[in-house]
């Protein structure tokens, strides 16, 4: 295959290794059905199409040619921002359901119902607790993790009070201008469940109106993101750093390979936990190496962080995994799971096992976590793996040799941690000082997902690098993070290759002083996407310290390669949060003047933070360079 067509859909050299071999043995990949789905229509590109009652659908002609209005009147302003905040609430729908099911495996453990998940770290139990306003005196970790559990599953149903996570976890500052705004989010379910209210046909049909409601919705998102994150330290432990590989590499051809794709730790840990005690049936089953637990997504995310296990791919290139010939089976929990994976089981004899009740894929085998056992079921699940690897064919095995080292595991704890070994009583002050003497020019947060309609990889990899050489500090999550983590930049060389002096001699100060016999990695892997919630308290303690409200900070956000409606509700508490906020796809709302100019201006003045859409990743670069100088200088730096 021509290599700039190749290069066109990835920048990975592994997945450029596969995709001409998917060709060969005649495999659909999701790049020839986006040659097939193109081009896009443009009405839904721009927005501008509306499907939201049964006269529909309606579209709007952004040339000003056709019918201006809906069937029912509604205009193109009207139409795109019932989309988007259909898309937040979508995506918060997916974030909080995720640590919803967190919520009732905490709450059902502490009631003694769930053997499997006992708490892992109770200090962390104990901070979050705290944080709520839980007294601790005199009580037991079960009693605290129940009421925990109880304050967390209250979440999410209609409540008067503030959301509680949302409210303890952000600055002051913030709190007041949510409050002024009236997007202080209560229940998470009840903003979902009022952002399908007021889509609905003949409801709120003001695009300000609407796009507020979005961004408490949004803000509903970030508690969701929250609590995940706290809930899962607290069941599988807080991360601390690790050191892992990643890309297709990883694989074994003498092993059991089995990759853990999805969101959610509660099957993928178990998993972890349980396989070391069946190394011995797989090599039974002819398997020298055993079983090589991989990962793929934001589950892979989660068993990185925790354990060290190396990501195999993500997002856009989860097909090409299989197309290696030797994985053997990948148990999929929920979100940014291909459904064309099911199709690959007619040509290779990778298994796909889906293991959550609102997520069953056709022509996949269904093994559902039943969480009372849920050790009993990880086994069974690798069972099936370990009887797959005695049915690869030979003839269609080949492992493409790419891997990079990567350090990960930097939750906020570990970060503080790497400080404290600077300054023990001031953790935030070194990096503070850094910041003010310009060794560190900002920060950058990297996250969300790879999307097909760029050359995978190759927007994150330009941004991050020439933000590092303009001494930058770079923190990633999701799919953001496994890609710069495919392109070896979470690591110590990456960070004497690629940054610029000033961030060279931080980054190898707190390394040294952290005993790591080297600098920290060029970019810091904070989680999977619920974890961005992670960077956000790194943000607040230093918005804090230095006594100003988050839009003031030197911090940016970018999502260069946005695909997922969770980006979108990511992006706006992002911008809500105060952070000038980086996408490098064209969201559709461009065929509504109005929503463009709330988005990336008007927001400005209400919260700090505004979206920056830009495709071209070098005048992105040059767009959030700004963003940090301007905020410098508004700092008097
Ligand atoms: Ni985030 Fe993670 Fe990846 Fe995108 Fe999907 S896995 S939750 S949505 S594709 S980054
Ligand atoms: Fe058309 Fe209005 Fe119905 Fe949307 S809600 S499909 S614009 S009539």
């Amino acid at each position: 295959m021509d290599k700039d067509k190749l290069s066109q859909m990835s920048a990975d050299p592994a997945v450029q290794a596969m995709i001409p071999k998917a060709k060969e043995e005649g495999i659909e990949s999701l790049w020839d059905r986006l040659e097939q789905q193109l081009p896009n229509c443009g009405f839904g590109d721009l927005g501008l199409c509306c499907r939201n009652c049964l006269q529909g659908p309606c579209r709007i002609d952004p040339f000003k040619q056709g019918a201006q209005r809906g069937i029912c009147g509604a205009d193109a302003d009207t139409i795109v921002a019932r989309n988007l905040v259909r898309a937040i609430a979508a995506g918060t729908a997916a974030h909080s359901g995720h640590a919803k099911h967190l919520a009732h495996i905490l709450y059902k453990s502490a009631k003694g119902e769930l053997k499997d998940y006992p708490v892992k770290d109770a200090d962390k139990l104990n901070a979050v607790a705290a944080r709520l306003g839980v007294e601790l005196e005199g009580k037991s970790t079960e009693e605290i993790a129940l009421e925990v559990g109880r304050l967390a599953l209250e979440e999410f149903s209609e409540k008067e009070s503030p959301n509680l996570w949302a409210a303890t976890t952000v600055t002051q500052g913030r709190v007041e201008t949510f409050s002024k705004l009236g997007v202080v989010p209560g229940g998470i379910d009840s903003a979902i469940s009022d952002m399908m209210h007021r889509t609905h046909y003949g409801c709120d049909a003001d695009p300000i109106n609407l796009i507020l409601a979005g961004v408490k919705c949004a803000l509903a998102d970030y508690s969701g993101c929250h609590m995940g994150t706290d809930l899962s330290d607290i069941l599988f432990g807080t991360p601390q750093p690790v050191f892992s590989e990643a890309n297709m590499g990883v694989l074994k051809e003498n092993a059991v390979n089995i990759a853990l794709h999805g969101h959610n730790p509660a099957l993928s840990d178990i998993i972890v936990q349980v396989s070391k005690e069946m190394q011995e049936e797989a090599k039974a089953a002819g398997a020298e190496g055993g079983i090589n637990l991989v990962g793929i997504c934001c589950t892979g995310n989660e068993v990185l962080m925790r354990h060290g296990v190396p990501p195999v791919t993500h997002s856009i290139s989860q097909e090409m995994a299989v197309v290696t010939g030797v994985l053997d089976a990948i148990v999929v929990d929920y979100q940014c799971i291909l459904p064309s994976l099911a199709n690959l089981q007619e040509c290779y004899h990778t298994r796909l096992i889906t293991t959550m009740p609102n997520a069953k894929i056709s022509g996949a085998e269904h093994m559902e976590l039943d969480e009372e056992n849920a050790k009993e079921c990880a086994k069974d699940i690798i069972r099936a793996a370990i009887k797959a690897f005695g049915k690869r064919n030979p003839d269609r095995i080949n492992i493409p040799q790419d891997k990079a080292s990567v350090v990960a595991g930097f939750s906020t704890e570990t970060i503080v941690g790497a400080l404290k070994a600077v300054d023990s009583e001031d953790p935030l002050k070194p990096l503070i000082d850094n910041i003010v003497n310009g060794n560190i020019q900002g920060v950058c947060l990297f996250a969300g997902c790879n999307n097909a309609k760029v050359p995978q990889d190759y927007n994150f990899v330009t941004v991050a690098k020439e933000l590092a050489k303009n001494n930058v500090l770079i923190l990633a999550t999701g799919c953001g993070a496994g890609s710069l983590a495919r392109h070896g930049l979470l690591n110590p060389q990456a960070t004497l290759d690629y940054a610029g002096d000033g961030l060279k001699a931080v980054l190898t100060a707190v390394g040294e002083a952290a005993g790591l016999n080297g600098p920290l990695p060029l970019i810091l892997h904070m989680g999977s996407c619920v974890d961005n919630s992670r960077a956000v308290d790194v943000a607040v303690a230093v918005a804090n310290k230095l006594g100003v409200d988050m839009d003031k900070l030197p911090v940016v956000a970018s999502a260069p390669e946005a695909t997922a409606e969770k980006a979108i509700s990511i992006g706006t508490w992002a911008v809500a949060g105060g952070l000038p906020t980086h996408v490098g796809v064209v969201p559709p709302v461009m065929g509504s003047p109005i929503v463009v100019d709330v988005l990336t201006d008007k927001a400005r003045g209400l919260f700090g933070g505004y979206f920056i859409v830009e495709t071209d990743p070098y005048k992105a670069v040059d767009k959030l360079l700004g963003a940090i100088q301007e905020r410098r200088k508004g700092l008097g730096l």
